[in-house]
């Protein structure tokens, strides 16, 4: 039905969509700022048109422009990939007002998504398990003391319009509870114009799980298994894997039937993920729901079978899911890991320009998203993010080998990457026996280290 697709974005996703577009018989048109003139996505793409300066505000999160290219290049979709506008209900309304189909949820789906407070008593009120906090938002400090006296010491403090960690404070006492309160307003009004904020007890130890999700416009709904995403560092994720290590067949059901019944609650159409906070007994916590496709979509595609990016073409087209719950059935293990243009040994700083030399791995059951190559300069203005591997076995422990050997044989210089840290992770005995929280990064890697510990003395 549609024969071409405008991608609004850049990078690994922009040539992973290009993709799907090519395999389903669909053109493609790229959209690229002036410093991505050398993109991949640009060579690849059936079409490119350049919508402006470097700095993603005047490119890729450029309204006006985005819309003029999908007029003049005549698309009946925009494909919003991940990041810029792919969580924006302007952006998607806007699309909808010109006739041209987002791929991806309702205005109104990603809006109540958008409002973490209202997306919670939403929650609460379907019965889906929330953590303990504040009914809806906290006005004022004296609330936010009486809350944390009820619920006890930690508390979080997080911006309703939060994402990225931005807005996010703990605090462990009542001294530390008014500037935790006060500085989650300020960095939240700064980062999302919103000071709105609401307050949870502070689980010590979680697991970072997530359920993918898919469901059509005509009322089917199903899941596709659970990642755990919990290896992360400052908010943002290392290494996800499917299935998450201790979930059986019984808890993948329970998780994955509340993650169907909180996305019915969305009135949800096309590709999401409903987050969850699980503790070490397993009791899981709805988190937040992103409704967009995620980066480590791959790993849910390599144990399901499933290309996911074609079905969210193919749902946006209107047509039906093309399997049904009783046909997804989780095979072998997946796991990712994030290649950053970073400098692992420097506070990860990060590290463009020129690739010289650009040596990925190859063989069975490894698969490399990239947009990069050998002569690509990495420009300094967008994410640090240049390859994901993916490798594929038959459990954990094979898994964990052939990303090892794939690192191993990877050769990427002169810029830096954190290559070396993913194989000093996977090497860890307590990433090897699996299950780990999201305090694993900062517990066995964190130079800052230090600096935490004396936080919590101090506090
Ligand atoms: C929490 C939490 C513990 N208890 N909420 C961080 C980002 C945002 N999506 C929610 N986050 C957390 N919320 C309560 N009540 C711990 C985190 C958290 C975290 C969550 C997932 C993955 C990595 C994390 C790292 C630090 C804190």
């Amino acid at each position: 039905m549609f024969s071409k697709i405008l991608i609004a974005n850049r990078g690994e996703v922009a040539v992973r969509i290009i993709r799907a577009c090519r395999e389903l018989g669909i053109k493609t048109v790229g959209v690229f700022s002036k410093a991505d003139r050398d993109s991949l996505h640009v060579k690849i793409a059936d079409e490119a048109i350049c919508i402006g300066e470097a700095p993603s505000s005047e490119s890729y999160l450029n309204i006006p422009a985005l819309i003029s290219a999908a007029e003049i290049a005549d698309v009946e979709a925009i494909h919003p990939g991940y990041g810029f506008l792919a969580e924006n209900a302007h952006f998607a309304e806007i699309c909808e007002s010109c006739q041209i189909k987002f791929i991806g949820p309702k205005p109104e789906s990603i809006r109540l998504a958008g409002d973490k407070s209202v997306a919670r008593t939403e929650m609460q009120k379907i019965g889906v398990p929330t953590i303990p906090g504040s009914k809806g938002t906290v006005k004022n400090q004296e609330d936010a003391l009486r809350l944390a006296k009820k619920y006890g010491y930690p508390v979080v403090c997080k911006a309703v319009a939060g994402g990225g960690g931005k807005g996010i404070k703990v605090a462990h006492n009542d001294g530390k509870l008014i500037s935790a309160f006060l500085t989650a307003q300020a960095e939240a009004e700064a980062a999302f114009g919103n000071r709105e904020v609401y307050i949870e007890k502070y689980l010590k130890e979680p697991r970072h799980i997530e359920v993918q999700i898919a469901a059509d416009g005509r009322g089917n709904i199903i899941h596709l298994g659970e990642r755990d995403c919990s290896v992360q560092r400052r908010h943002q994720k290392l290494i996800e894997e499917s299935p998450a290590p201790g979930f059986d067949v019984k808890l993948r059901r329970k998780i994955g039937e509340v993650a169907v019944r909180a996305a019915k609650a969305f009135k949800y159409e096309n590709l999401g993920t409903i987050e969850f906070l699980v503790d070490q007994d397993n009791n899981f916590y709805f988190m937040e729901m992103n409704t967009r496709l995620q980066v480590e979509h791959p790993v849910t595609e390599m144990v399901t079978g499933i290309d996911l990016v074609k079905e969210q073409i193919l749902i946006a087209m209107g047509e039906k899911l093309s399997f049904s719950q009783d046909r997804i059935q989780l095979k072998g293990h997946a796991m990712e890991c994030r290649i950053n243009a970073e400098d692992p040994d420097n506070q990860f700083m990060p590290s463009p320009g020129k690739i010289d030399t650009w040596i990925v791995p190859g063989g069975p059951h490894i698969r490399v998203d990239s947009h990069a190559f050998a002569g690509y300069s990495i420009p300094p203005y967008y994410d640090s993010m240049i390859a994901k591997f993916i490798s594929y076995g038959k459990d954990r422990n094979e898994t964990i080998a052939i990303m090892l050997r794939a690192l191993k044989e990877t050769i990427i210089g002169p810029i830096k990457t954190t290559v070396s840290l993913h194989e000093k992770i996977l090497n860890r005995p307590r990433f090897r026996q699996g299950g780990v929280s999201t305090n694993f990064i900062d517990a066995h890697f964190l130079t800052e280290k230090v600096e935490i510990q004396e936080e919590k003395k101090a506090g």
